[in-house]
């Protein structure tokens, strides 16, 4: 049986719909996992799922309401959907607190720092002091990888994709800031923008910043980190 692996999807709370590129469940697919998109109905549902799923997929998405790190709205942030960020907010802190592996993509790095108590840069842009800036947003499709991202010696993200030097796509105008204590930065940009966040504290907690479900079809080196991410799912694996 392929392990189960809960997808958050992207709901838009204006037009009341849920969406999720394929590429999401066809990573997870291709990797050997059996993927199903969860819905936001209620949040005391989160521990249900965390009970059900083998592992669970944070995906990308708008921004989140920095009041859950302790901020006021800077003037350039981003869309916000309060529901999603609650729901998924408690779905990441409860699939971690029982060992459930959890993989944050984009928006769901974010998701997992602000869940156990990091903080956000609002907007790179306005935000970022660099004497080497990058562009964050690239214009190029997503299949490129545009920027280069240097992994940590010996991380488990430096360890499951067999390099220490990636190139990546770049779709975000936010990063993470302050690393949560449960976590550490084991990937970064050439601006120093933190690319990755992972924790030996549970079974597998990695977060990227960029979106590898649009480059593991052309770049066997994204499938390696979905791969990865099944096996750790893999309830007979115990
Ligand atoms: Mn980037």
């Amino acid at each position: 049986m392929r392990p189960l692996i809960g997808i958050t999807g992207d709901y838009n709370i204006d037009n009341n719909s849920i969406s999720l590129n394929s590429e999401y469940y066809w990573a997870i697919y291709k990797a050997g996992g059996q993927p199903l998109i969860i819905p936001y109905i209620d949040v005391e549902d989160a521990g249900y799922f965390v009970s059900v799923f083998d592992g669970i997929m944070f995906t990308g998405g708008d921004d989140i309401d920095p009041v859950f790190y302790g901020e006021a709205p800077h003037p350039k942030l981003g869309k916000i959907n309060p529901v999603r960020d609650e729901f998924e907010l408690k779905l990441c802190r409860l699939a971690l607190e029982n060992d459930k592996p959890v993989l944050g993509i984009c928006r769901g790095v974010q998701v997992m720092n602000v869940a156990m108590g990091g903080t956000l840069y609002q907007d790179l842009g306005a935000q970022l002091q660099s004497d080497t800036p990058i562009k964050h947003w690239q214009s190029a499709p997503g299949r490129y990888g545009t920027h280069e991202v240097k992994l940590a010696a010996g991380s488990r993200i430096n360890r499951i994709m067999e390099k220490e030097c990636i190139s990546v796509n770049s779709f975000h105008h936010q990063a993470v800031k302050e690393v949560a204590g449960a976590f550490r930065a084991a990937g970064w940009s050439r601006d120093g923008v933190i690319e990755v966040i992972e924790s030996d504290k549970y079974p597998f907690a990695v977060g990227v910043q960029w979106h590898p479900e649009r480059m593991f079809n052309h770049e066997q080196t994204m499938l390696l980190l979905f791969k990865n991410f099944v096996e750790a799912c893999d309830p007979g694996r115990k």
